[in-house]
């Protein structure tokens, strides 16, 4: 079986980039992952469970792993030499990765949400580490700017998540397909376990959180009535554990499309368009899906400021151009 590191020279000549500049990020990202997943795997027994009582800069209750996995990702990527800035769910602003001259000369952003679904923790439901790499814009001769940080999601070179669930999978692509790794905890190394991920061209479950329905717009609500008319050509089924990574990585695996639409409370959605969003876009898309807000494609999208939240859905091509239909239909209807 090959390892992550043996995977990625292996398949050196397919990623435009330095090959060890890659091993470098995946060793950071590694590193970290195993340290959390280490205490998630205990947190009833440890002082990381709950929530720290702190409103993070999202206006939502910090989770004390949230935390503790923004900073070991901090950490981790700092020790690594190859990254020159990274922004974090968990930090208003862009971190500067660059206390002395040879990491000033580093040219890879991270965008990260490092532990997304944190809510979960406390009950015990997978949760998961999104992550987004883009190089630079700007010259290495002057400070990052948050224009580095505001890039389409069209232009990341590497994206992907971890799950930590029943086992802990590291899920990545730079452009060439979508691969997993699973994590063996007795010897610390993530092995191959899933190459080449695609979403299967049988759809088999939607995922959206239905306590909203009376909030949706009318083309959503039009879909879900879609899926539920129980017909041969639909054995939809809902799912949905509340966990974003969790919630896709089933679908990419099984079959389906996730959903968190504007409501008229949230009008831009939920979900944060940088570390979230573009991330599993690009995952979606190498996976032979289809990611969009319900009229434009996510890595299209033009990004405003840090934390800009996005209607966000994605997964299987069918399913998602369907939902664009029932959108499209209301749009019109509307004019
Ligand atoms: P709701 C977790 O907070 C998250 O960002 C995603 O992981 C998840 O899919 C969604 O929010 C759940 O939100 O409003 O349905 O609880």
């Amino acid at each position: 079986m090959y390892t992550l590191g043996e995977f990625i020279i292996e398949n050196r000549d397919r990623f435009t980039y330095s090959t060890e500049s890659l091993l470098r990020l995946f060793s950071s990202i590694k590193l970290a992952a195993k340290a959390i997943n280490k205490e998630v795997n205990k947190a009833g027994l440890t002082e990381k469970i709950g929530s720290t009582g702190i409103t993070n800069v999202q206006g939502e209750n910090q989770q004390k792993l949230d935390n503790f996995a923004h900073k070991v990702f901090i950490e981790s990527f700092k020790s690594r030499n190859v990254v020159c800035g990274i922004a974090s769910e968990e930090s208003k602003d862009f971190i500067l990765i660059g206390e002395n001259e040879n990491i000033g000369q580093n040219k890879y952003i991270v965008l990260i949400d490092p532990l997304d679904g944190s809510s979960n923790i406390d009950v015990n439901v997978s949760i998961g580490t999104i992550f987004s790499v883009y190089i630079r814009k700007s010259s290495m001769q002057i400070d990052l700017s948050i224009e580095d940080f505001l890039q389409k999601g069209n232009q990341q070179i590497l994206s992907g998540y971890i799950i930590y669930g029943s086992s802990t999978i590291l899920v990545y692509t730079t452009g060439n397909g979508v691969h997993g790794f699973t994590l063996d905890p007795s010897v610390g190394t993530f092995y191959l376990s899933h190459p080449n991920l695609h979403f299967p061209k049988i759809e088999k479950i939607y995922s959206i959180n239905e306590g909203n329905y009376e909030r949706f717009p009318k083309g959503i609500k039009n879909f879900i009535k879609y899926c539920q008319e129980k017909k041969e050509s639909r054995p939809y089924t809902a799912r949905y554990i509340g966990s974003l990574v969790g919630d896709f990585h089933r679908n990419m695996i099984q079959g389906g499309i996730y959903i968190y639409p504007q409501t008229a409370h949230s009008p831009n959605g939920k979900l944060r368009l940088l570390y979230e969003c573009n991330p599993i876009a690009f995952l979606t898309e190498q996976a032979g899906g289809k990611a969009s807000d319900g009229k434009k494609r996510i890595l299209d999208i033009e990004p405003l400021y840090l934390h800009q939240r996005t209607p966000f859905i994605c997964g299987s091509f069918s399913m998602v151009s369907k939902l664009e239909e029932f959108i499209k239909i209301e749009t019109n209807n509307n004019k």
